[in-house]
């Protein structure tokens, strides 16, 4: 009998994600959920946010895999079966988007695009002075599968690179520095901030004043990993005195932003609507299905999510 995996999300998600099972994974049988229909026979559920009224009713499940790399929204429902494994999403190509993104944002910063717009919306052909990579620090806060990743393609580019994390790490040609106890020399002269932080208790509103305050003036700030990481309301004054030069956001606290949000009209704040990266219907199938035979095997399943940590 082949394991039974649910998938549960938008309609307009369904024939990708239906191709891709059916193309990579026939051994196993994917179904796409929908109300009213018996959950007794799933052994497995893909799912990207809360959904109290399902897990009581998946009676046979033997694992969780989300959609995302994020699992904050999972956490947050309080039926999420507590006894399951939990399993995030890593794979290729959600990482290849997220450093893609972080290069395009950290170039567009670095270039002050927003200069050569002004001229350009006037007509006047001014010189456009921006310094070398290599007299550019970049810091990225969060240095697991995103943040290591876009480290690398940066320290490709010449960036002098800047990272921080929870525990110690090591990577090539990245300045490594851990915990709150080295936050404050992390973000000394981080002229281009980068947030890939998960959400968790410890990471809510990190982003505020007090860390503002210590980067160097000007600085620019790019939030790629969830809304809850910034206090919103500290941002508007940072740009306002030019503490915070220009910011680049695509998480928010309200997804969609709704229309009358103040950050819509803020200068030099660019806004991308949730889609630094995704995760490819066909690498995320692959994966899937490759965890769904290591747990049919009895195998021990891969990038499990720590539930004290809360990533
Ligand atoms: P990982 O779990 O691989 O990495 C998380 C990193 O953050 C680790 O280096 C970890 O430290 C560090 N970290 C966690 N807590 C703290 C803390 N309290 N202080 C300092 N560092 C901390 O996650 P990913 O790289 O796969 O993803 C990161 C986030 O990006 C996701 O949680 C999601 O919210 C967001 N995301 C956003 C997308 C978008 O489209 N906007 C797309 C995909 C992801 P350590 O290494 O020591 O454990
Ligand atoms: C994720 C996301 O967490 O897309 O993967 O936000």
């Amino acid at each position: 009998m082949k394991p039974v995996l649910l998938f549960v999300g938008g309609e307009d998600l369904e024939a990708s994600w239906t191709a891709a099972f059916a193309e990579l994974a026939p051994e196993v049988a994917f179904r796409f959920h929908r109300p009213g229909v018996d959950l007794s026979d799933v052994h497995y559920c893909l799912a990207w946010k809360a959904m109290p009224d399902l897990w009581p009713r998946l009676t046979a499940l033997k694992a969780v895999f989300c959609r995302g790399a994020g699992v904050d929204r999972l956490l947050a429902d309080p039926s999420l079966p507590r006894d399951l494994p939990l399993v995030r999403m890593v794979e290729p190509e959600l990482t290849r988007g997220m450093v893609e993104y972080v290069l395009w944002q950290c170039l567009f910063h670095h270039r002050r695009v927003w200069e050569l717009e002004a001229a350009q919306s006037c007509a006047a052909w001014r010189p456009h002075v921006y310094p070398a990579p290599w007299d550019r620090t970049i810091g990225i806060m969060g240095l697991g599968e995103l943040g290591a990743a876009a480290a690398a393609k940066l320290v490709e580019f010449g960036f002098k690179v800047k990272g921080w994390s929870r525990s110690p790490k090591s990577l090539p040609q990245v300045a490594c520095f851990a915990g709150r106890d080295q936050l404050p020399a992390f973000l000394a002269g981080t002229e281009i901030l980068v947030c890939l932080l998960p959400l968790t208790p410890e990471t809510h509103g990190i982003l505020n004043a007090e860390l503002f305050a210590q980067l160097p003036k000007g600085a620019s700030l790019i939030n790629a990993a969830r809304g809850g990481h910034l206090v919103e309301a500290d941002l508007p004054p940072a740009m306002a005195s030019g503490q915070i030069g220009a910011a680049t956001l695509d998480v928010f606290a309200t997804e969609p932003l709704p229309e009358d949000h103040p950050f819509w009209a803020q200068e030099r704040l660019y806004i991308t609507p949730h889609n630094a990266s995704d995760t490819d219907p066909r690498s995320g199938a692959w994966r899937v299905a490759r965890q769904i035979a290591r747990c049919e095997a009895g195998e021990p399943l891969e990038d499990v999510v720590d539930r004290a940590r809360g990533y």
